[in-house]
């Protein structure tokens, strides 16, 4: 045997391997706008630092993970284009120098562990920082207590008084304590980036710090039987002058 023929071809400079590099270029570039940019868009602009928070970790989060989901499609893509054939004649012998490579296993072992410890300690990092607001001494207290299909509020230090409005002070930190009377329902401030379940006989916490004027979307996000899609309402953030009045003019107390 000649030396030229035992030597290995550079598997690089293959034309399956150009042509899926190209393919995951493509596709990661696609994967990462689709996922990072359009995908928030729907939810509208955030209304709190923990939803500002959540966008940009879902956006570094989309981005790290693009090339890994780009590789996976473009060498589906590329296998099933490489079993197109046509007649009796069979398709080429594949090539299995990546396939049975253990530096190529490693590397891809490696990879998706440094990416998973990543998101792990990112995700936990952020979670923490979000639940700060919780021990706030100074936090609006809210008791939230969700029921087919409504949303109740009780205004616990404005002398318990309940409506089924919800106004919010801007900048200032509110402690939402939330409940269920019937089924599962999730408690959802979409702009505000905080969703909890609202379990029947149990208290979830949840805090956020609203911190722009407006009025946002509450929605319940959990399946909670046949008028769950109605089981909506308008979050109203305001002055602290104009929630004081909004308080006193329900009969509640500042
Ligand atoms: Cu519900």
């Amino acid at each position: 045997m000649s030396e030229l023929e035992t030597r290995k071809p550079q598997w690089w400079k293959s034309k399956d391997v150009k042509i899926t590099g190209a393919l995951w270029v493509v596709l990661s570039a696609l994967i990462a706008y689709i996922g990072g940019e359009v995908n928030s868009r729907p939810m509208g602009a955030p209304a709190s630092e923990t939803m500002a928070n959540t966008i940009h970790i879902m956006k570094l989060f989309t981005w790290v993970s693009a090339p890994v989901a780009g590789l996976v499609a473009a060498i589906a893509i590329k296998a099933l284009m490489q079993k197109l054939h046509f007649g009796d004649n069979p398709p080429a012998e594949a090539n299995h120098q990546i396939s049975e490579s253990p530096k190529a296993t490693a590397l891809w072992v490696i990879v998706s562990a440094v990416l998973c410890l990543f998101a792990l300690v990112f995700g936990m990092v952020v979670l923490q920082k979000d639940n700060n607001a919780l021990l706030d001494a100074n936090a609006t207290n809210i008791k939230v207590t969700g029921q087919q299909w409504v949303w109740n509020f009780d205004y616990v230090d404005n002398g318990n008084f309940q409506s089924e409005d919800l106004y919010l002070p801007v900048n200032k930190p509110v402690h939402f304590h939330v409940s269920s009377l019937d089924v599962i329902h999730s408690f959802w401030i979409v702009q505000m980036g905080i969703k909890v379940d609202a379990n029947p006989g149990y208290v979830t916490d949840a805090a956020v710090v609203p911190n722009k004027i407006g009025v946002y979307d509450l929605r319940c996000a959990e399946l909670c039987g046949l008028l769950h899609a109605y089981m909506q309402k308008k979050v109203h953030v305001v002055s602290q002058a104009d929630y004081n009045s909004w308080i006193t003019s329900h009969g509640g107390k500042i």
